[in-house]
């Protein structure tokens, strides 16, 4: 048996990340490390720990990546560390940064530490850094040739890709430094289920079931390359178990969208009018275009993504939100924090 930790995963990708290894890797056993802040949601994993298939494989553990009392014992039952656990909105990072340096710099490095000193010094096995490609900064619109590869610099422009930037840096390091067997992928957008409603798939869905209208920033014409959260997931473990340790893995959908040509599939799907646009102010320091070359992960791991086609992937996704009125309903509600209360009220680890 393999024991994953996964940090975050009662987040977006975390959440789909621990139901994709338990359905498709019968001798991993997995321990959930999240400190449940606003976007952390135990409905997203609702039904595991009583599901005969899982219980004895999984675990949730509550807490913070940055608490290395923690952190110490939970390394040493680990073999594979897959961190995700980050603060992951841009527009909540120019609101206010602090959080996102404590958890995505300070963070990763207590976790590095930790996996590092593990095992009477001999630390885990692999470490798989989750990352973003917006560390890489903007392209312009209008060279479509240009693409991000592994080799291109890293500048990011928002106070979110600077702290995930500073965070692949301390995974780089840690190589070099300490020799540790890490891997890092940088992923381009992530749609699909349980996304909290403030990225701007499900916050324009939901927003349009509620009747109301979708704030689109600026111009529209930001594009962004999206990928199924379930395509990401898989290209994660396959990093995890097949990729090159000190290696960064891009992963994207080869599927560049701009935001007012997502908006417009969103409506149409739904049957709503394009007068349901609202432009409102530009994000500031709107980032114009991410584009992924991800022939790397192609060509050495035999990677591609399969669930990502336009429109059907974006329509099942949309049909999801429609479908879970509920789940959604609890988190605009903030009733989804009443949930792990409920369940785990006394109980700070939850588990095996
Ligand atoms: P999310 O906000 O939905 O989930 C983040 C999870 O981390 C939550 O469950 C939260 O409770 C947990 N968390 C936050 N701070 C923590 C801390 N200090 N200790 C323990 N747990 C903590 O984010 P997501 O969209 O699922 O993103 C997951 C990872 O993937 C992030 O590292 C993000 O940078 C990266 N990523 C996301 C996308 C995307 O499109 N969503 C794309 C590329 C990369
Ligand atoms: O209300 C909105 N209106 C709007 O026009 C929101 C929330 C967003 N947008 C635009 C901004 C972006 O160009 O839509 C695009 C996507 O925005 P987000 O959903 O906030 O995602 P983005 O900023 O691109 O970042 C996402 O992908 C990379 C994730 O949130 C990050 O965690 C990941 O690293």
């Amino acid at each position: 048996m393999t024991t994953m930790l996964i940090t975050g995963g009662a987040g977006f990708i975390g959440s789909n990340f621990v139901r994709y290894v338990l359905e498709n890797r019968p001798d991993a056993s997995i321990i959930n490390l999240d400190a449940l802040t606003y976007s952390g949601n135990l409905e997203n994993l609702a039904g595991l720990d009583e599901d005969p298939r899982f219980a004895s494989r999984y675990e949730f553990v509550k807490g913070d990546i940055a608490d290395r009392d923690l952190l110490a014992p939970l390394l040493d039952r680990t073999d594979i560390v897959i961190h995700m656990a980050a603060e992951s909105h841009v527009d909540r990072s120019i609101l206010d940064s602090a959080p996102f340096v404590r958890t995505n710099v300070l963070g990763t490095q207590a976790l590095l530490d930790a996996a590092r000193h593990s095992h009477a010094g001999k630390g885990v096995a692999r470490f798989v850094h989750v990352s973003t490609d917006e560390v890489y900064g903007s392209l312009p619109l209008d060279r479509p040739d240009l693409k991000f590869t592994e080799d291109t610099p890293i500048q990011p422009n928002s106070p979110y890709a600077a702290s995930k930037a500073a965070s692949d840096l301390l995974v780089r390091a840690a190589f070099h430094t300490f020799h540790m067997p890490v891997l890092t992928t940088r992923c381009s957008n992530n749609f699909g289920p349980y996304q909290f409603p403030e990225k701007v798939i499900p916050l324009f869905v939901t927003n349009l079931i509620e009747g109301r209208k979708v704030p689109l920033y600026g111009d529209g014409k930001n594009v962004r390359d999206w990928l199924h959260v379930l395509d990401h997931c898989e290209a994660i473990l396959t990093v995890a178990e097949k990729g090159r340790v000190g290696e960064v893995y891009n992963i994207g959908g080869d599927n560049e969208r701009s935001n007012l040509d997502l908006t417009r599939a969103i409506l149409d799907i739904m049957g709503k009018g394009h007068d349901m646009i609202q432009p409102v102010e530009d994000r500031k320091g709107h980032d114009r275009r991410y584009a992924i070359d991800a022939s790397k992960i192609e060509r050495e791991l035999g990677w591609r993504p399969t669930r990502s086609a336009w429109p059907d992937a974006l329509e099942q996704t949309v049909r999801w939100y429609m479908a879970n009125a509920e789940w959604w309903r609890h988190v605009k509600s903030g009733a989804y924090r009443e949930f792990y209360k409920q369940q785990y009220s006394g109980r700070e680890r939850v588990g095996a």
